[in-house]
């Protein structure tokens, strides 16, 4: 059974104009898309072809001779994710018990945005920035390379921004910080991000 593109939880245009629908078009239909038909090409008749996302990358991770398993499939499971960690109208500061564990584990929220935009900026190349939840139940900003996902170093990911160029070229150029700054304060979708600290 071939893993199929998850559709958008909004319109294409619905982030404008933070995010226009252009780059999300070429983000989504493109680079989402190609990421699911290489998986199912590098998956085809082999073991691997009736597992889960999750075990797929879960196996694939760290062997040498599943590279391009692990950066696929791990690719997949974190396009979905990031949709799903913006809305339209959404950024601000969450409220609820993720908020308030928020400023538990970061002393204000304001600190928490400061990590994150600088795991965001600071990710030297392609990758992702990420709230996640560690092996102790206290919660975290990291950045990640390429691929690379919180569900393979055994934290739980909360939300994330997309830090690859073509994330955020289309409209941002070069100002890496802008976008990053647009996703805190315009994007972040702290109703999902809530769901998935519950979970
Ligand atoms: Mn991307």
């Amino acid at each position: 059974m071939a893993f199929e593109l998850p559709p958008l939880p909004y319109a294409e245009d619905a982030l404008e104009p933070h995010i226009s629908a252009r780059t999300l078009s070429f983000h989504y239909a493109k680079h989402h898309q190609a990421y699911v038909t290489n998986l199912n090409n590098l998956i085809q008749g082999t073991e691997l072809e009736n597992k889960s996302l999750e075990e797929v990358i879960r196996s694939s991770a760290n062997n040498i001779d599943k590279v391009g398993i692990f950066n696929n499939s791990a690719q997949v499971w974190n396009h979905t994710f990031y949709w799903h960690s913006m809305k339209p109208k959404g950024g601000g500061e969450p409220q609820g018990s993720l908020g308030d564990q928020i400023k538990k584990d970061f002393g204000n929220f304001d600190e928490f945005v400061k990590l994150f935009k600088q795991a965001g900026v600071g990710q030297f190349g392609s990758g992702w920035a990420w709230l996640v939840l560690d092996k102790n139940g206290h919660l975290k900003v990291t950045k990640t390379p390429n691929a690379d996902l919180p569900l393979i170093h055994g934290e739980r990911a909360i939300l994330t921004c997309d830090v690859w160029e073509h994330a955020y070229y289309l409209d941002y150029q070069n100002r890496r910080p802008d976008y990053v700054d647009i996703f805190l304060n315009n994007l972040a979708n702290w109703d999902f991000a809530q769901k998935n600290f519950e979970a």
